[in-house]
Order: C-alpha cells, then sequence, then structure tokens
C-alpha cells in the first residue's frame, strides 16, 4: 500500500488534479508565509543525538577522573607555591599523597587526559549541531521549570566549551605553572561536569527509550538514499520541515568517528610514544628535541629560560638547607662523588607529552635530606631553580617522593651528562610525577615542611 499525503506535497501546496476539480471560490485561503526554521537536517532527532551523548556519557567521567588525579598530582595542599587556587580547600576535599608506584601512572593518566580530550572534540561539536535547535528555541522561557532547565543547559554548554577550549589552548600553547589555567580548568571542570550530572539525570530516560528506537546494526546499513528523519516527538529535535538528506546516519557517525581517528593519530604518539610519535603533528612543542643522549622532548630550552652561563658554569652551588637550620654548599665535582644511583623514569607533562622511560643518574633525594641531618624519614623538599629570577615557580615535593629510592637529584642522562636544554648541572627527577615537579637548573633544596608556608 502506497500512503498518499493527505494536505499536499512535500512543497506543502495542494496537489495538482485536486486543484484542477475545486472551483476557484472554494479554495482555501492562502496561508500565511511561516518563517521556516534554519534547521531542517532530517538526521536530528533523539536517537542521533543519544548516540553522540552515550559517547560523551563514557568519555567526560574519564576527563573528570583523571583531571582531578592530575589535580591531586601536584600536591596542591602542601605549599601555596605549587597552587594558589583560592577556595580549593571545598573542591579538594579529595585529596591525597600522589603516590610515587607504579612509576608511569602520571603518564597514562595525563596522556589519556589529553588525548581522550583532543578526539573528543568532533563528538562534542556534533552533539551541539544535533541539538543546535534547541538552544535556539522560542520562546526562550515558558516557565519556571523550563527557566532552570535552560540555565543547566547554559552551564551544560558553556561549560563543556570552556574547558574543551581551555584544555586545548594549554596544551597547544604555553604552561606557565600555576597561571590562571589552573585554577579556572579546575572551577570549570566542577560547574560543568555538575551540569552534565543534572543533564543526565533529565535525560536519561529520553535517551534509552530513543537509543531502543532503532537498531543501530540496521543504521549502519542504511545509506542516504533510504534515510528518513525520525518521527517527529516530544524532544523538539527532529525538524518540522525536513530537508532532503544531504548524507545518511551511518555517513555522519563516519565522519565523526573520522575526524576523532585522525585527532588520535596527530596528538597520541606524543604520550604513547613508539611509531606513533612521528605521526603527533598536533604535539606542542614538538620541534626542540635535544641530540645525542639527550635526544627527547624539551620543555623549554635554557636560552627560553634565561639562564646565563655564570648561573650553571664553574662557580654553580647547590645549597641543601634544612628546616632545622643546618646548610651545606656541594659543587657539581662534590655531588658527583656522592653515591650514585640510576632509574630508568620519564618525564611527564600535563600537556600530555611524555618523554618516555630515559636512564638517569644522579644522587638521591634521600642521601641529600641526610646531609643536613635528616637520616631517618626524611621531610618533603622545596626546590628551587637558577630560573626562580625570571617566571619558573619552585615547587615542593611530598615526604612520600624524597623518600623513593628513584627520587634524583640527576647529573646524567643516558649515560652523558645532562645537556643545558635538559637541566644541566643538576636537576629533580621523580617517579610518578607530573614533568613540571621536575626542575631543572636546580639551586637549592630545602627540606623540612614549615619552611614551605614561610616562603609561600
Ligand atoms: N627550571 C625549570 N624547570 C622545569 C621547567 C621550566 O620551565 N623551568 N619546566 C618543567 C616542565 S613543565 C616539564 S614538562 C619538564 C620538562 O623537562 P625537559 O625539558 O627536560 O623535557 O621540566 C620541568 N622543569
Ligand atoms: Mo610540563
Amino acid at each position: 500500500m502506497t500512503s498518499l499525503p493527505s494536505g499536499g506535497g512535500p512543497s506543502g501546496g495542494p496537489r495538482r488534479g485536486a486543484a484542477r476539480l475545486v472551483p476557484p471560490r472554494l479554495r482555501p485561503p492562502v496561508p500565511l508565509p511561516r518563517v521556516r526554521s534554519p534547521f531542517r537536517s532530517p538526521l536530528r532527532g533523539p536517537w542521533l543525538t543519544s548516540v553522540l551523548g552515550t559517547v560523551l556519557l563514557v568519555g567526560i567521567p574519564v576527563l573528570f577522573v583523571t583531571g582531578l588525579l592530575s589535580y591531586a598530582a601536584y600536591n596542591p595542599d602542601l605549599s601555596r607555591i605549587n597552587d594558589k587556587t583560592p577556595g580549593k580547600g571545598l573542591l579538594g576535599f579529595y585529596l591525597f599523597s600522589w603516590p610515587t608506584h607504579p612509576y608511569w601512572l602520571y603518564r597514562v593518566t595525563q596522556g589519556v587526559h589529553v588525548t581522550l580530550g583532543v578526539v573528543l572534540v568532533p563528538v562534542l561539536l556534533a552533539k551541539l549541531w544535533s541539538v543546535v535547535p534547541k538552544l535556539f528555541a522560542l520562546p526562550p522561557v515558558r516557565s519556571v521549570g523550563h527557566a532552570l532547565e535552560r540555565l543547566s543547559l547554559l552551564l551544560l554548554v558553556g561549560g563543556g566549551i570552556f574547558e574543551f577550549a581551555t584544555g586545548i589552548l594549554n596544551t597547544q600553547l604555553d604552561y606557565i605553572f600555576p597561571g590562571s589555567f589552573y585554577p579556572l580548568h579546575f572551577y570549570g571542570a566542577w560547574v560543568f561536569f555538575g551540569a552534565v550530572l543534572a543533564h543526565v539525570a533529565l535525560k536519561l530516560p529520553l535517551a534509552v527509550r530513543s537509543l531502543r528506537s532503532r537498531s543501530f546494526r540496521e543504521e549502519l546499513r542504511t545509506p542516504r538514499s533510504r534515510t528518513r528523519p525520525e518521527p517527529a516527538d516530544e524532544s523538539g529535535l527532529v525538524a518540522a520541515e525536513p530537508a532532503e538528506p544531504t548524507v545518511s546516519r551511518r555517513g555522519a557517525l563516519g565522519m565523526v568517528g573520522l575526524g576523532s581517528l585522525v585527532l588520535f593519530v596527530v596528538t597520541g604518539g606524543q604520550s604513547i610514544g613508539g611509531p606513533l610519535r612521528r605521526a603527533a603533528l598536533l604535539a606542542p612543542h614538538g620541534g626542540e628535541q635535544g641530540t645525542g643522549p639527550s635526544d627527547f622532548q624539551v620543555n623549554k630550552t635554557a636560552a627560553l629560560a634565561h639562564i646565563r652561563p655564570q648561573d650553571v658554569g664553574e662557580d654553580w652551588r647547590l645549597t641543601v638547607r634544612g628546616s632545622n637550620g643546618r646548610s651545606v654548599q656541594l659543587s657539581r665535582t662534590e655531588l658527583a662523588a656522592m653515591a650514585r644511583h640510576g632509574a630508568a623514569l620519564p618525564i611527564a607533562c600535563v600537556e600530555g607529552w611524555s618523554s618516555g622511560d630515559q636512564h638517569w643518574e644522579g644522587v638521591r633525594l634521600r642521601d641529600l635530606a641526610a646531609l643536613v641531618g635528616f637520616h631517618d624519614d626524611p621531610p618533603g623538599v622545596f626546590v628551587e631553580s637558577a630560573q626562580l629570577a625570571g617566571s619558573f615557580r619552585a615547587v615542593a615535593l611530598r615526604a612520600n617522593q624524597v623518600r623513593d629510592p628513584r627520587s634524583l637529584l640527576a647529573l646524567r642522562v643516558n649515560g652523558a651528562d645532562l645537556s643545558p636544554d635538559h637541566g644541566y648541572p643538576a636537576r629533580v627527577i621523580v617517579p610518578d610525577a607530573p614533568g613540571v615537579m621536575n626542575t631543572k637548573w636546580v639551586r637549592q633544596l630545602t627540606f623540612g615542611a614549615t619552611y614551605f608556608e614561610e616562603r609561600a
């Protein structure tokens, strides 16, 4: 059976045959020209929105959790030098001592955070595209409940765009620790995630119903020629006057998937390493590599950090101090004469890139603590760089990080002295710490927690 349109063809006018039979004076009045919605894609509908939403429903909690972990890894509760986020006391309720085991944990959590954030961009954009008619729906507010729903949507859409934009800008531009990005991205994450939870609570039943309304497999077999709009429903997503499809749902989802795959290929390698590393065209600072044994990514070169030759030359001395008032000065030769240890550890930057495991050699931080009287149970340490004069800020490390036998003040890497760009004469390397904790061109170490508050 073929169903004939009852009121007219797709163009909305009366059918020709009928027009001839109806005498002119009985013809219905010409309808007033209506404002056509500019959103006429026949693909928009609750099913498509729910499919995209499901991907985000899996991805966004992973982003949130890995983000909170990254925040914890900075030891923000240890010293105001590490982090000045006001009011984090409340939002930082979950903070804990970031472990040093397994040594690759931060590389994985932050690699996932950054890579997933980039890869989800096409999904986020497609999801926004799929609901855009709702964002411009008129009248803007129909009731108090409706007003609240729209406000939550504002936080959801605004928060999402804000989090993705600040995150991506931060990985692509310079990371200034602990610049304004840090608290903003952190606050934004709570607002965004709160709005996501509210949205999920409101929309879950509709999403489940919509996902059940069509078979995903069937949709993947449907070409453009057989693509029809979803049935109109209360979701308000289905176009009232759908245009002809220019692409199938399969094609649209395929384009989103392909976009994500391409982004994965051009970013994933920066944290995963191996052959993918060379494909990581979007990796920040990708061009700055050392040579020889120091052949791995440089975050900031000695020149960029304004390290002067006299800061790191013959006259360089390491000052080791304790909160107990004791203090020792060591030349590089004296340091090199201390018990030397090795550790294979990666640098894993908050921007998502990792150097991969490098073989570091140097003096244990806990042996340096012993020099100023902390023999058993060394306390945390406050690390200052010769660069302190510039923009780089000192960092505080926890007692568990100082205690780990793999935490070194490194003098050498991969069998050679550190290169100037990787922190010669001496740099910190700590297992499982964010890259920024691995201070280069170290000038002073102060062991003992009380000091953090005085200086902060
Ligand atoms: N003094 C100083 N130390 C520093 C930095 C810096 O800018 N100045 N950058 C930090 C950051 S953000 C990272 S990721 C690592 C990078 O180390 P690399 O340049 O040897 O790869 O160094 C850390 N140590
Ligand atoms: Mo970094």
